[in-house]
């Protein structure tokens, strides 16, 4: 029992926590997935390819950087952005910038969720001026996961025609922090040249980062962009970067007074539970309704007081406190986020 805890504990410090975060392992280059950030979280992703041109009396860097910028709604719902400063998917007249606008509603599943997911994606190319949809489809078991894609468009290319695309695709976590991905997808048009992507991904131990070394030769990651291959292979990578909003309250609260610390009666305190060297003390308390529990943080580093079914707990900052009133009884379970072995326990009778 003790060495169980001692290996749970020694794995729970190194387990990445980018793992369940919008990360590369979990998605290959060309295909949006599933992902959805989780709520009040902002997801930045920056993919960057290019190609070497041989230019006069030397080379010279062509890049195709994708931007992305999406927040989670709560309920599995995204909104967000993509935007591709040198795309190729417009080309008479040539409109280079391409802004695609997209909401995502993950229906059911979730990011390495062993089964199915689905999520549907209505979205606006404002470079082709055209309605696009993308249909997605994956299953996970154990370390792989299979993709599949059905796209729509109202206006491809920004030329008069509707037109509709399917994309497959894989991803395999080879281990926790290393995996391989890759997609093929394209018009049903066999004239047109179907866009492909292999990747290296890498989860950054102990941040919320993932990375992808990325060959395509897709020159955009919207939906139009990803459905056509361009002339030419291109190198590239990814990065993703997800903020928790609630991690700059202190900017404007002060650390003393974290976001996420509900409101509560100053005469109804009925404890005070610790965290100091990584556990909560004492792990359980008993309070009656409409008291409020406060938790002190004597550490060195970050905890939280993550509730079951509370995705968004905010950190609690070192010698910071967070206070909860409690006017339902019952037990209420609670983890530390960074470190799930912290466990405790509120009993309201
Ligand atoms: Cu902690």
């Amino acid at each position: 029992m003790r060495s169980t805890f001692v290996i749970s504990a020694a794995l729970s410090l190194l387990a990445p926590p980018a793992l369940h975060a919008q990360s590369t392992l979990f998605r290959p280059p060309n295909l949006g997935g599933s992902w959805t950030p989780e709520p009040g979280v902002v997801q930045f992703d920056f993919i960057h390819r290019f190609y070497v041109a041989p230019d006069a009396g030397g080379h010279k860097v062509i890049n195709f950087p994708t931007f992305t910028l999406a927040l989670g709604l709560g309920h599995q719902i995204a909104i967000g952005t993509h935007y591709g400063t040198n795309s190729s998917v417009v080309q008479t007249p040539y409109r280079p910038n391409e802004i695609e606008v997209y909401a995502r509603w993950r229906v059911i599943g979730g990011e390495g969720q062993p089964g199915f997911a689905i999520s549907v994606e209505p979205a606006y190319n404002f470079a082709a001026r055209s309605a696009d949809g993308e249909l997605s489809l994956e299953y996970t078991r154990g370390r792989l996961t299979l993709f599949g894609a059905a796209r729509g468009m109202s206006k491809a290319f920004g030329l008069d025609t509707a037109r509709m695309a399917l994309a497959g695709g894989l991803a395999a976590r080879l281990t926790d922090y290393i995996g391989i991905s890759g997609d093929v997808g394209g018009f049903l048009s066999p004239s047109m040249r179907k866009a492909w992507s292999v990747a290296i991904d890498f989860a950054i131990p102990g941040s919320p980062h993932t990375f992808s070394l990325e060959a395509s030769n897709a020159s955009t990651s919207t939906i139009q962009g990803n459905s056509v291959g361009f002339s030419r292979m291109l190198y590239g990578f990814e990065f993703t970067i997800p903020l928790h909003l609630s991690r700059f309250g202190p900017w404007f609260h002060g650390p003393s007074a974290p976001p996420g610390a509900t409101g509560s009666g100053p005469g109804a305190l009925a404890g005070e539970v610790r965290m100091v060297q990584l556990k909560y003390a004492p792990d359980s308390i008993t309070i009656s309704a409409g008291q409020t529990v406060t938790w002190a943080n004597r550490d060195p580093l970050e905890h939280t007081v993550t509730f079951e079914g509370d995705s968004a707990a905010a950190p609690i900052a070192p010698n910071s406190t967070f206070s909860r009133r409690f006017d339902t009884p019952g037990e209420y379970r609670y983890h530390c986020t960074p470190h799930p072995f912290m466990r405790g326990v509120v009993v309201v009778r």
